[in-house]
């Protein structure tokens, strides 16, 4: 094998490794649903098999199906989340034994394939990158279930860099175009392409994510009783849900505590905010005379590098995402304090912006003008329209193999489970 074949091997190997730690657990674990809004962990577990499986031995090698006849219970669409613990899915041993097999033949189809060859699906090893990239996305999901399930034992406690005073709260971006999404990042999807220019007046973006300390202020200002902040939608779903604050946080009457992960701690005022929704992100950046940055703002202000004229892989540049330049992969099961890599900063002086948190932006999740679905429409295609808000940049729990400056995710505006935060902007005064 080739070094690039050696690499993307080493990739597979690295992602099945999380997979099985993350199912470790005992069988019943494993088979219980543990909220509505997720799958049991084990359907998880088998769906990367049976994806890698259609993707790559079906589609791309041409072989003949392993087990055709469960292809229904792992295809996310015709079953929804809270309907999947009623399926007959594979248990734990049965599920292990089946990607494993799969994962066997997936090697032997990376050993002979030809990457520099013509096919798109097979150019530049891009089948091979979309299942590694769709099995972290699960693995980054079955967090959030086991972090729902209140289960211990997923706390990873690696030393994360000190946070410090990063100077003035906010960045200014100046007005001018630039270039958003990518025509050559090998493995980009199809929602982050083509590359196109985008033509954006001045505006100042919040050098780090909102942190704790200035999320426990608007609660304690009130913000979760004022409708003034809130849009008509966000105060129905305030008042439905009787939210007061991130979620798994607890309010002793004295001060903050959260839950992660089965264990209760003080809420540490210096990590940028996680667990809260579309709408209460909206509200604070209200509250605080701000708004939400749109999508280009973002992007532009995490990639865009004004002196080369070009976009960079990440804020800082193209190298790796090592431990000093941002929180990824799940070394440690939290973001890391604020301002804790002056490394990792953007031409323009923006932090954290990749790893920590996911933050959301004001925009729907809507194609790029020119977008071709690739390579197939229930990847990015059926969800463009204005029922998803666009969320960027990674969380602690997001692997580097599916983290960069263009990549797009995108969720429901109510969803709180994922870890997620935000960062304001405003307009420049003119
Ligand atoms: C891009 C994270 C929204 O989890 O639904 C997984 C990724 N697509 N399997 C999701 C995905 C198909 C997707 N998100
Ligand atoms: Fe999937």
């Amino acid at each position: 094998m080739n070094d690039f074949k050696e690499r993307i091997a080493a990739e597979l190997i690295a992602v099945r490794e999380r997979s099985l730690a993350y199912t470790e657990a005992d069988d019943e674990l494993l088979v219980r649903q543990h909220s509505p809004l997720m799958s049991p962990l084990v359907w998880d577990l088998a769906h990367v098999g049976n994806y890698e499986e259609l993707w790559v031995l079906r589609e791309a090698a041409g072989i003949d199906p392993v087990r055709p006849e469960i292809d229904d219970i792992y295809d996310a669409f015709k079953t929804p989340r809270k309907d999947r613990p009623s399926l007959p899915f594979l248990g734990p041993a049965e599920a292990r034994r089946y990607i494993e097999g799969v994962r066997g033949r997936v090697l032997d189809v990376l050993d002979r394939i030809d990457l520099e060859n013509a096919s798109p699906l097979h150019r530049d090893g891009f089948v091979f990158g979309l299942v590694i990239q769709h099995e972290h996305q699960h693995d980054e999901t079955m967090l959030a279930t086991l972090q729902l399930s209140g289960q211990p034992g997923l706390v990873r406690d690696a030393a994360l860099p000190p946070g410090r005073d990063a100077g003035p709260e906010e960045v200014y971006v100046p007005a001018g175009g630039f270039l958003m999404g990518t025509d050559t990042l090998p493995w980009a999807y199809d929602n982050e392409r083509p590359a196109h220019w985008v033509d954006l007046p001045g505006y100042w973006i919040d050098r780090l994510p909102v942190g704790n300390r200035a999320y426990a202020a608007f609660i304690e200002d009130g913000g979760y009783d004022d409708p003034r902040w809130w849009t008509p939608e966000g105060w129905r779903w305030r008042q439905n849900t009787g939210a007061k604050g991130p979620l798994f946080w607890e309010n002793d009457g004295r001060s903050w505590w959260r839950t992660r992960f089965g264990r209760t701690e003080p809420v540490p005022m210096d990590e940028p905010v996680q667990h809260v929704c579309w709408y209460e992100a909206d509200a604070y950046a209200r509250w605080a005379g701000k708004r939400l940055p749109t999508e280009a703002e973002w992007e532009k202000a995490c990639g865009w590098d004004p002196s080369e004229r070009r976009a960079r892989r990440y804020p800082w540049g193209e190298a790796d995402p090592g431990p000093s330049l941002a929180n990824l992969g799940h070394r440690a099961a939290r973001p890391a304090p604020l301002g804790a890599y002056p490394d990792g900063a953007s031409a323009y002086g923006a932090e954290q912006m990749v790893g920590d948190v996911w933050e959301w932006t004001g925009s729907w999740f809507q194609p790029y003008p020119g977008f071709r679905s690739f390579p197939y429409k229930e990847y990015s295609e059926v969800f463009f329209g204005q029922e998803y808000r666009v969320l960027r940049g990674g969380s602690w729990a997001a692997d580097p193999a599916a983290v960069r400056t263009t990549f797009r995710n995108w969720d429901y505006p109510i969803r709180r489970q994922i870890f997620t935060g935000f960062r304001c902007a405003r307009s420049e005064l003119v």
